[in-house]
């Protein structure tokens, strides 16, 4: 569109439309408000087509509908195979720690310094309009917008992946996908042709234990671990390499939601993690990371009772410890989805000087794969020249042409090497990448290596550093997506492997599924015992804080003013979201009068979307809340899942609706009755997190 300095306040001319009911209107515009065409024409009539009479044909010549209604037919694009539904962020990495004596990387060199990056978080299986909250892996994929170019780190929220080799992608996706001729069940892998798959693919069974667990079902997006997975290099200005797995730390801490309210969350907000990104940021609060980095050598690499090459494979942190490098703060949402979010175009072959790949099966199958999928998403070879996938660093080469050209190269020469063009670009030998030099040769085989034969001793490793509460969701995840599976040859094929992991767990899900048996099978490799690593447990890690969280308070007409307002402030004093939940979306008039707006009407603002929940209501509300189901639940879903409820005894009438006889706060302390217990206490117990003390009485433990 063009654009000029007209004032906006100074209107040009005016312009009179007809509006959609036939009124007439009248609409003050200036050139850089005036609605064009492509062509820049101006438009007078956006509201009606151009007929032969007023109830006449359409006539093909108008060339102004035929533009708006050939750029709508083609605004979608093939949404990504994998990892359809995302949501991104901008924001910037700043070096921590300067790495000049491992990597040349000129973004990791000084103290401080800083890039922008763009940041996807992405669930994997579930198509681009599916829910949020999948039981599913988190893609956590970074751009840096560095001095030397591009460097994207494509990862994951789980530091393995579940097949060894590439070749096996296409596969495992299909099977975690809808079925073929039916095209469901959407966004989970609760289904025969996954499970059937996995039962047939040993390697896979250390990631089934994290996809099984509860880092499948984050809280946010701001509250998860990523992870580069693959083993990469750093190569310093001497070409020396360092081994190196990438982590990123969030700063909130990880927490992630118990299955029955991830279940609920998708029918309440099935835009969840989408909306809490989005809000966090738009509020001011940054998400924030911290890069760490295992960095280890050959010589200890080859001392490992596994191989680095091998992805379904971790490096414990009692092995090698993480160093923290650096911080990625996502300070500002995108301007436009489409743009940006959708448009981005991640590849894990892009590197910069100073980081190299190696020769890991799966990444090297990615280094193809992700340059090959723009070319189908985003319709030919200039794709990145879309401003999110443009360095910020100038970059010149004689590449010309192909489908969207933006660039108006000029003069003579498009080849190189030239004598003609004078201001041509030089490749630089001191400057450019240069792969690091891997001493490799062999003879051409299609086999998987002996070293990575062992598949149960880190899956083993990786359940028994769970604590009790978390080992139990792994079991009842197991048992619920097995018992999707209608085929029972697929839950014993499963429970087959599971034996090798831990028989107490294969057990367990056996006998949650009704399965009398379980017949083990061939382990080539038998697994071995390993030190359990709290790292890789969520709640061995959790730190009490609230901040980033969401309280919910339940409030009627005549609710108490100073409750409310040191509720408030407490909650707010201690970083977390206070929102209110009432009846009317008007909101209420408390004990003094005081109109205070909702944020929810109750069936808008279920239990499920707060982190902990207080019930505040005037006896009256209170007696009328029992009365309404979505009020029953609020409270009977927050005691259900576990979290902390504050409550006034003008609630009462609400607990007795639910039937709770378990509920009792003289042995229940995330019960606080207030009064008894003051607002800081709650805030206090909230910030500890759930209740799992009162998990064996809400659920069956199996
Ligand atoms: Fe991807 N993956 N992937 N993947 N992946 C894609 O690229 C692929 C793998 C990951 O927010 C696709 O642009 C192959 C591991 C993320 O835009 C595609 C293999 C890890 C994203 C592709 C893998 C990932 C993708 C689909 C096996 C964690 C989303 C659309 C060799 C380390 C990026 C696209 C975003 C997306 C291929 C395995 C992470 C088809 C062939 C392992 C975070 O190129």
């Amino acid at each position: 569109m063009k654009k000029t300095k007209t004032s906006k306040a100074a209107p040009s001319k005016v312009t009179t439309t007809a509006g959609h009911g036939g009124e007439l209107h009248q609409q003050a515009t200036s050139e850089d408000t005036l609605l064009t065409t492509n062509q820049g024409v101006p438009i007078a009539d956006n509201q009606n087509s151009l007929k032969v009479g007023a109830r006449g044909p359409v006539l093909l010549q108008d060339f102004i509908l035929r533009e708006k209604i050939m750029h709508f037919d083609h605004e979608r694009i093939p949404e990504r195979v994998v990892h359809a539904r995302g949501s991104a962020a901008h924001g910037f990495f700043e070096c921590l720690e300067p790495l000049g004596d491992i990597t040349r990387a000129a973004f990791l060199q000084n103290k401080r310094e800083r890039v922008p990056v763009f940041t996807r978080f992405s669930t994997v299986a579930g198509n681009k309009g599916s829910f949020d909250l999948a039981r599913d892996v988190r893609g956590f994929a970074v751009k840096f917008y560095t001095p030397e170019g591009n460097f994207d780190l494509v990862g994951n929220n789980i530091p393995v992946f579940f097949i060894q080799d590439a070749i096996k992608f296409p596969d495992l996706v299909h099977a975690a996908k809808q079925d073929p001729d039916r095209e469901f069940p959407q966004a989970q892998t609760a289904h025969d042709t996954f499970w059937d798959y996995i039962s047939l693919t040993p390697e896979s069974m250390h990631m089934i234990m994290w996809t099984m667990s509860d880092r499948a079902i984050p809280r946010s997006y701001r509250m998860m671990e990523g992870f580069g997975v693959h083993t990469f290099r750093l190569v310093n200005t001497h070409g020396q390499s360092t081994f190196v797995k990438f982590h990123w730390r969030p700063k909130l801490g990880m927490q992630s939601v118990v299955w029955d309210e991830a279940v609920k969350i998708n029918g309440a907000d099935p835009d969840f993690h989408r909306r809490d990104l989005w809000d966090a940021i738009d509020k001011g609060n940054f998400p924030e990371f911290e890069l760490c980095l295992q960095t280890f050598t050959q010589r200890q690499a080859d001392k490992f009772d596994f191989d680095v090459l091998d992805a379904t494979k971790l490096i414990p942190e009692e092995l090698v410890p993480l160093r923290v490098v650096g911080r990625m703060v996502l300070d500002r949402n995108p301007d436009n989805f489409f743009a940006e979010t959708e448009q981005v175009a991640f590849c894990a072959a892009n590197v910069v000087p100073g980081i190299d790949f190696t020769n890991d099966p799966l990444l090297q199958g990615r280094l193809f794969s992700y340059l090959d999928t723009q070319l189908k998403r985003l319709g030919g070879p200039n794709f990145h020249q879309i401003p999110i996938n443009q360095p910020r660093c100038p970059f010149h080469n004689l590449q010309r042409d192909g489908h969207m050209q933006m660039s108006v190269p000029k003069g003579q020469v498009n080849y190189e090497p030239s004598s003609l063009g004078a201001d041509i670009k030089h490749e630089s030998a001191e400057r450019g990448f240069t792969a690091f030099a891997a001493p490799d040769d062999g003879e051409q085989l299609r086999i998987r290596p002996e070293s990575f034969a062992d598949h149960y001793s880190q899956a083993r490793l990786f359940f028994q550093s769970q604590t009790g509460p978390e080992q139990n969701h792994i079991v009842s995840a197991l048992v619920f997506e097995l018992s999707k599976c209608v085929l029972p040859p697929v839950r014993e094929a499963v429970l087959s492997r599971l034996i090798h992991i831990d028989e107490d767990l294969a057990n367990r899900v056996a006998a949650g599924l009704g399965v009398p048996e379980i017949v083990p099978a061939e382990a080539p490799v038998k697994p071995h015992d390993m030190k359990p690593s709290p790292a890789l447990s969520i709640l061995a890690k959790a730190m009490p804080t609230l901040e980033g969280r969401k309280i919910g308070c339940l409030v009627s007409d005549g609710t108490d003013d100073a409750l409310l307002g040191d509720l408030r402030n407490a909650v707010e004093g201690a970083g977390a979201t206070f929102e209110i939940v009432a009846p009317k979306i008007g909101g209420i008039t408390t004990a003094r009068g005081k109109l205070v707006p909702a944020h929810h009407k109750i069936e808008g603002g279920p239990s499920v979307l707060f982190d902990a929940v207080a019930i505040i209501p005037s006896r009256e509300g209170g007696a009328k809340l029992a009365t309404q189901a979505e009020a029953v639940n609020f409270l009977r879903d927050a005691f259900g899942h576990l979290k902390v409820i504050a409550y006034t005894d003008t609630a009462a009438p609400l607990f007795v609706k639910a039937g709770m006889p378990e509920a009792n706060p003289d042995n229940d302390p995330g019960l606080l009755a207030l009064g008894q217990s003051t607002v800081e206490d709650f805030v206090h117990t909230a910030a500890a997190g759930r209740n799992w003390d009162r998990e064996p009485f809400v659920r069956e433990m199996l």
